[in-house]
């Protein structure tokens, strides 16, 4: 699909179901399903494609809270899951669809009250990433929908306790060889932490993070010399928090 082609289905059809796309709508916390309880439900499946829009942080109109938290404890594993309709859980329908290749990412954000916080006051700091496997060509995004949506990774257990933004995104590059042609799906999740932890990894702003030229964002994933991908971001803290 070419981004033009992107443009006029959205035009279609009505904004919040367009095929294909998707949003981060589910968490999951130590295996037990916390269905939509403290996400900051993003408002379409409309990707963003200008990396330098505050929407790039928790997606559009995600700088204001909801009430919802979810409760979790350091070191335990977190899923984020990812569907194209509100509620369609199906595992037989692809969590992002069709060509949407691309990387999936998690980022965390310490801040004072995470039902308030606007995700633009405290960096981020990466804690889990999937990009391309060239061996077996398998893209973040094929990983999602072998999973039924859900990428899992693990809270860092020596972080402090208190309030966090989890964001997780992902990016589809199947138009991303044009400028602004990536297209980026973020949601974040209000989380309390407990935790014994006391090392507050360094992090990158949202937006800022990433710049329109950067390797990962735009790519030619179809063209002949593509061979492997570079994730966009920093990389993932240190093994040593978790
Ligand atoms: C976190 O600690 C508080 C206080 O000890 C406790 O009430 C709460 O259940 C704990 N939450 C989790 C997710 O373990
Ligand atoms: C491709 O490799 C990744 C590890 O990088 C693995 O998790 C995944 O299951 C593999 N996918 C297929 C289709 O073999
Ligand atoms: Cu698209």
């Amino acid at each position: 699909m070419k981004k033009a082609s992107c443009f006029s289905l959205a035009l279609l059809s009505s904004v919040a179901s367009v095929a294909a796309h998707a949003t981060f709508q589910k968490l999951w916390v130590n295996g037990v399903d916390d269905d939509q309880k403290c996400v900051r439900v993003v408002p379409s499946n409309s990707p963003v494609t200008d990396v330098t829009s505050t929407d790039m942080v928790c997606n559009v109109g995600g700088s204001k809270g909801v009430a919802g938290v979810c409760e979790a404890t350091a070191g335990q594993s977190m899923a984020v899951e990812m569907h194209q309709q509100p509620h369609d859980r199906s595992c037989s329908t692809e969590a992002i669809g069709g060509n949407h290749f691309g990387p999936v990412m998690v980022y965390m954000s310490k801040v004072d009250d995470t039902t308030k916080a606007d995700g633009t006051s405290a960096p981020w700091f990466k804690v889990s990433e999937f990009g391309y496997d060239a061996d077996n060509k398998t893209w973040g995004t094929d990983m999602l929908n072998q999973n039924c949506g859900k990428h899992t990774f693990i809270v860092p257990s020596k972080i402090p306790p208190g309030d966090y933004l989890v964001r997780a995104e992902a990016i589809a590059l199947h138009a991303a060889s044009q400028p602004n042609g990536a297209q980026l799906y973020m949601s974040c999740y209000q989380i309390r932490l407990n935790s014994s932890g006391d090392q507050l990894p360094a992090g990158v702003k949202f937006p800022g993070a990433y710049k329109p030229t950067d390797p990962g964002i735009q790519v030619d994933i179809y063209g002949s010399n593509f061979k492997s991908y570079t994730i966009p971001g920093p990389a993932i803290i240190d093994q040593s928090f978790f």
